[in-house]
Parts: structure tokens; sequence; C-alpha cells
């Protein structure tokens, strides 16, 4: 899978670097803030697109959640090694094929591709290892194999099971109940006969009529879901990463199931924090391509709205709150992004020094982007008569916001 090419992040000043506070961020598993200080390089894996629709404003949202992260590392002088996956054979998309007499691969490249445009014009960094399902299959074959014991066959498909693992349920915290009463509703399969335990997830799924699968050890087949993220992300990042992310609605099952196998397969934690970014909704209920309440961002785009409004209004919501979209939110960050714009241009400004520290401020606290917009809405209220200012301003707010002025 190619990976692609991302904007140019703008460097910090290594003395302003030394004033920043630790970053702290909010761990779903230890259900509190957490420091994140990697030492040289930062090691990050984010769960991406089933490529059977288009990218809408919730995916923006959540992929944005981690290009903030990044943005923080950077910021503090660290390498980032970006890992992201694409669920590039899944039923959903199977069955958007189906319905539509498309061929499954052409439509997956060709959303994916119009993901990877989307990103761009969002200023997202791109990760160094974009790495598809289909791709992998010998990865995943071969984690499946290294779970051994903890792996069963129901018919021809083969299962996981979670009992293997004794800190099954430590990454969502939830317990028995609540986990079986939302496993369903998110692509497992609990009321299936002949498993160990309703929560035990697919690793390998036998072929069924009219679909795609490949030879391996295993026999024929295609991989389970959980595991093909397991399966790429030890083989780009390697075992206890810094950070795993994604949308809360991956939480459980799907982080918790990832997370058991490797730690089965490895005997080692998969990652050091689970980030996960709150939904966005529509209409009252979560934007999902399944609903088709959805704002696309390639629609913004040929609307002619620019992409930097829209990622303001994206900032202009904490990324661990659910909240819903409305176009007003967009009218506000087309107003913002004018101000800003218009300060910028501004021969003579306030020092740029204090802005800087209070965005560093801001987004080292749980990267709360809506007090960093704040504080330039504050700075460009300010005269003053340094020169530099609108320059370091720019520079700061594209480093730190990914906001193209
Ligand atoms: N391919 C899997 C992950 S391995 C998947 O969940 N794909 S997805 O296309 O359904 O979602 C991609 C990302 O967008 C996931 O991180 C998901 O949590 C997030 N996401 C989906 N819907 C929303 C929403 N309404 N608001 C915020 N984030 C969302
Ligand atoms: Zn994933």
């Amino acid at each position: 899978m190619r990976a692609w090419t991302g904007p140019e992040i703008p460097t910090i000043d290594p003395a302003a670097r030394d004033e920043m506070p630790t970053l702290r961020l909010h761990d779903t598993r230890s259900g509190s803030l957490v420091d994140s200080a990697p030492e040289g390089t930062a090691r990050l894996y984010v769960c991406g697109i089933t490529p059977y629709d288009a990218t809408h404003l919730g995916h923006a949202a959540t992929y944005l959640t981690f290009d903030l992260l990044q943005r923080q590392w950077l910021a503090r002088g660290l390498d980032v090694v970006y890992t992201q996956n694409v669920t590039d054979v899944d039923d959903p998309l199977l069955e958007r094929a189906e319905a539509t007499g498309e061929d499954w691969q052409a439509l997956a490249e060709r959303e994916t591709e119009l993901f990877r445009t989307d990103m761009t014009a969002l200023r997202m960094r791109a990760p160094q290892h974009y790495v598809g399902a289909v791709e992998s299959i010998d990865l995943v074959t071969d984690l499946v194999a290294r779970l051994g014991e903890s792996v069963y066959r129901v018919d021809d498909d083969l299962y996981f099971d979670v009992h293997a693992d004794a800190a099954f349920g430590s990454v969502s915290n939830l317990d028995e109940e609540a986990m079986r009463a939302v496993f369903g509703e998110r692509g497992g399969d609990p009321d299936r006969a002949g498993k160990r335990d309703p929560l035990d997830c697919l690793v390998w799924q036998a072929p069924r009529p009219g679909e795609p699968s490949w030879e391996s050890p295993l026999g024929p087949g295609r991989p389970g879901w959980h595991i093909e993220c397991a399966a790429i992300a030890l083989q780009h990042l390697g075992t206890d990463f810094d950070v795993q992310g994604g949308g809360s609605d991956l939480a459980f099952p799907h982080h918790e199931m990832s997370a058991s196998e490797a730690r089965v397969a490895t005997g080692e934690e998969f990652a050091r924090a689970f980030v996960h970014a709150g939904m966005v909704g529509l209409d009252g209920e979560k934007m999902s391509k399944s609903k088709g309440n959805l704002v696309l961002v390639s629609a913004l785009r040929e609307a002619g709205t620019d992409p930097m409004a829209v990622r303001l209004a994206l900032l202009a919501h904490h990324y661990r709150s659910d909240w819903e979209w409305f176009d007003t939110d967009l009218t506000q960050a087309k107003d913002r992004l004018r101000r800003w714009r218009t300060a910028v241009e501004r021969p003579t400004g306030a020092p740029a020094g204090a802005l800087v520290a209070d965005l560093a401020a801001a987004l080292s606290d749980d990267l709360d982007a809506p007090r960093a917009l704040e504080a330039v809405d504050a700075w460009t209220a300010l005269d003053g008569t340094d020169a530099e200012a609108s320059q370091e301003v720019r520079a700061a707010v594209d480093a730190l916001l990914g906001v193209a002025l």
C-alpha cells in the first residue's frame, strides 16, 4: 500500500521546546491522564478506514486528534513513526461492492485514494507505513500460528479464546455484561454455536461462496478484523508502542481484542496508552457510513469550502467529547479563519512568545484544541509593534494546530 506525502510541518524553536510542559493524554485503559514522554522516537498506530465509502467529518475528527498528537511530539524534537492500516477486505466492503455491482478491489482502491486526498487537503501528517489487510495476509497467518492453543476451530473458521489472556478486558474496562451488550453490534458474533465463550473473536474466516479468500497454512480464508491490526502494528511498530488510537467505538471490541491477541502471541504489552476520540453525530445519531447521515470531506471540498475552515471547525471541539455537527460550525470557523488571516496580514503585532507558550500549554493538556483556538483569538485582538510576530504566529499555528494561514 502506498504511503503518501503529507504537509511540511514547521519546526518549533528549540528554546521554546524546553519550556513545554509534559504532554498528558487520556488513556482509556487506566481511565486517567497519563504522561506521554517517549525518548527519541514516538510510535503511533491509528486504525484506518474501511474503504467502502467516502471520508466523513467523524473520521476526519478522529484522524485530526492523532495529527495533533504527532504535532506535539514533533514540537518536542521527537521522531514520530506513524502506522495506519486500511481494512481493504471486510464484510461492509464486500457487501457494498455486491450491492452496487462494483469490483470490491476497485471500490477499495478508489475510496482509499479519496481518503488520502481528503487527508492531505486537511493538512494531516501522512503515515510512514500505510498498510492494507490484503497485503498483510502472511503477517496475519503467522500471528494466528503464534497464538497456539488459544486458537480453536468452529467448523472451518478459527477463533481466539479470550480467556487465554488473563488481562482481557483491561483496555476498555468493561465488565462481561457490558462487553456482551456491544460485541454483537460491533462486528462480533456472540450467538455463534460452538464457541467456547460468546466473546471469542474470529481470527481466520473460511471461504464463503462468492467471497475472496487466500491460501494459507491455516487453510484457505481471509483475516478477522482485530488480528489484522495486531499483525500490522506488531510488524511495523513492535510491542509496547506509545499510543494505539481510534474512535471510541473501537475501544471494545476492536482494541481490546487486538491488544489481547498481541499479548498472548508475544508475552508483552501491545501499547502503552489507548487514546479514543469521541463520536461525531449528525441529526441526532452517530455519523456513519451504514446509516448514511454523512457530511463528506470531499463534498465540502467540491463545494469550494476552504479545508482550513473545515479543520478549524473540527478543532473547536475537544477530541474526547461526543458532539453533533451543525452547518453553523462551519460558518463560525470561516469567520475565525478570516479574522486570523486578517490579523497576520498586519505589518506588526504583539510578540508571539506568549501565544506559543499558551498553545503548548493547552495542547499538552490532553490536546485541548478549543483552548488553543481561544489563545489565538486573544492574540489577534492585541496590537503591538513586533514586526516578526505575524511570521512567528503563522509558523506556530501551522506547527501545532495544522492551520495554514
Ligand atoms: N477499519 C476499521 C478500523 S481498523 C474502522 O473502524 N474503519 S471505519 O472506516 O469505520 O472508521 C475509521 C475511523 O473513524 C475509526 O477510528 C473510527 O473509530 C472513526 N469513526 C467512525 N465514525 C466516527 C464518528 N461518527 N465520529 C468520530 N470518529 C468516527
Ligand atoms: Zn484497527
